[in-house]
């Protein structure tokens, strides 16, 4: 038996702080050694692979991608059918350089799927019914606030599921809880140091603005936007944040995408509270110009850029998100990969097919009829499906947009996509880093002299949504080699891996999150006497 299975030699391996020239050892599955060059005996019977001075980083973990979701919860909730299951999915991420996954498993308002663990037992199940190419874990949605299931379940979860992460809705009729629910589930989170995730936008303005809208005729996709002004997400965040303060809890709001939600994160962060945010390449690349993009005589088209929060309005908005992204007030970066087909009923065509007005004298209808009916309408962005896909391009749009760009620094790079989702969901040195005993996922790139830009198209893409919002975009660099436990599973444009090389990952508690500063618990201003 050799010393190494795998070998990385002239690499420049970036972590959260650094960046090292030196050559990787490999022995099963884990980081044996980081040294400066190896001797030929060494390295005799290990498979070679010369990095060419380009950036090695740890494999990217993805902390927020819905996959085999059950999201056709009705026009009040989100709506539309996942379309990538573990298989297409997985793929997808190893392809764009991820080796670890972080999916959503999803309570809903029937009284038999009150059990949070009957939950992950049928989300396990169908991860296990194809397998998946990347590592993978699941945070829990919770849409209620039993007591006696949260104060029994929670704990299973937690050691016997490895499951330390709950999300909670503040918009959508069929997922929201009050602010009074809220505090309740939250309060057991923190009891069982579960991280609370919220979804901050507020459902009631959404309403109030969709009516409005609706009842001027303004139903097109892009008005979606209008019923999501940044407001929106200024107002959650800010509740969340004083419900989150008032009982101490710590909390990451996801998928942040409005200058307004970034500030008042930051402000919380600024007087010691432990407060989070998670962004998406979406918020960096596209603005509400894009809902404008695919143009057709309708313009239903344009209900491939709908997602939930929206693009920001306009460029201004992308420049202080970039320095939300640059001075930590965004601890990380993910997906927020939500796949629906437009050549699909249960689809983003969702949004004609269930609109009484766009099918007056119309057929329920599929494949080329549905095509010439999408042609015809404008739909109501009401009933489009919110999500738009992206778990290949995340680690490419970050690298072109923002890495090369001279934005962000490699090791920010690093922080954002691996280091710090291993530290904030409790994966932390196993994952998201390279260091004797971690696990051996790795991403590496092309050197960036020898790598032709191309413009992407979707299908050079392996997830199942036939499109992509960032068709024809500029890409300077893609990863070459993804490597998972010190398998390759992606080399040079080719998937290595095969299902079931992924394996079901159990976190523990967060390893970012701290206490909360002194200054923060008087308990005549807030509930810190609640723990005592
Ligand atoms: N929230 C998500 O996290 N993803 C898709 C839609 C949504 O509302
Ligand atoms: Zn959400
Ligand atoms: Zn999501």
């Amino acid at each position: 038996m050799g010393m190494f299975d795998l070998v990385i030699v002239n690499a420049r391996v970036v972590s959260a702080s650094d960046i090292v020239t030196c050559c990787i050892g490999v022995k099963n599955g884990k980081i044996r050694t980081l040294v400066d060059s190896f001797g030929d005996e060494e390295i005799q019977s290990a498979r070679v692979i010369d990095a060419q001075g380009a950036y090695v980083m740890p494999g990217g973990i993805d902390a927020h991608v819905h996959l085999c979701q059950d999201l056709k919860t009705g026009p009040h909730g989100l709506g539309g059918a996942c379309s990538d299951n573990f298989e297409t999915g997985s793929k997808s991420a190893a392809a764009g350089g991820t080796t670890t996954v972080i999916t959503f498993a999803t309570q809903t308002r029937a009284e038999e799927d009150k059990s949070l663990l009957d939950v992950i037992k049928a989300y396990s199940a169908r991860a296990e019914a194809t397998g998946s190419y990347v590592d993978y874990g699941f945070h829990i949605i919770i849409v209620r606030n039993d007591k006696d299931v949260l104060q029994k379940e929670m704990p299973i979860l937690r050691k016997e599921w490895g499951i330390s992460s709950c999300k909670l809705f503040l918009t959508y009729e069929t997922q929201r809880l009050t602010d009074s629910q809220l505090l309740d589930v939250m309060y057991e989170a923190k009891q069982n140091s579960m991280t609370t995730m919220i979804h901050a936008e507020n459902g009631d303005m959404i309403q109030w603005l969709t009516d409005k809208l609706e009842s001027k005729g303004m139903v097109a996709p892009y008005y979606h936007a209008l019923s999501r002004p940044p407001l929106v997400e200024g107002e959650a965040t800010n509740r969340a944040i004083a419900l989150a303060q008032l009982i101490q809890n710590p909390i990451l709001f996801v998928h942040v995408g409005s200058a307004l939600g970034a500030k008042n994160v930051r402000r919380a962060q600024t007087i010691g509270l432990p407060v989070y945010a998670e962004t998406c390449p979406r918020y960096f690349h596209l603005t509400w110009e894009d809902l404008k993009r695919f143009h057709s005589p309708t313009c239903f088209e344009n209900s491939k850029m709908i997602c939930s929060p929206p693009p920001p309005p306009d460029t201004s908005d992308q420049e202080e998100l970039f320095v939300g992204l640059e001075n930590g007030t965004f601890t990380i970066y993910s997906s927020d990969h939500c796949p629906f087909r437009y050549d699909h009923p249960h689809g983003k065509p969702s949004g004609v097919l269930e609109d009484p007005k766009s099918m007056e004298g119309e057929q329920y209808c599929e494949g080329d009829e549905l095509r010439s009916l999408l042609a015809r309408k404008e739909g109501a962005f009401r009933l489009i499906p919110n999500g738009i896909p992206g778990v290949e391009t995340r680690l490419p749009l970050l690298y072109t947009g923002a890495l090369a760009a001279g934005r962000i620094t490699p090791q920010k790079f690093v922080e954002l996509t691996s280091t710090n989702p291993a530290k904030l969901y409790g994966l932390y040195p196993q994952k998201g880093t390279i260091m004797p005993g971690s696990d051996a996922d790795l991403v590496i790139w092309y050197p960036d002299d020898s790598f032709k830009p191309f413009n992407l198209a979707n299908s050079m893409l392996h997830h199942n949504v036939d499109y992509t919002p960032y068709e024809g975009m500029k890409f300077v660099n893609w990863p070459r080699y993804t490597i998972l436990r010190g398998k390759v599973i992606w080399m040079e444009g080719e998937v290595q891996g095969k299902l079931r090389d992924g394996q079901y990952v159990k976190r523990g508690p967060s390893q970012l999150v701290r206490g909360v500063s002194k200054t923060t618990q008087d308990p005549r201003r807030v509930a810190s006497w609640l723990y005592e």
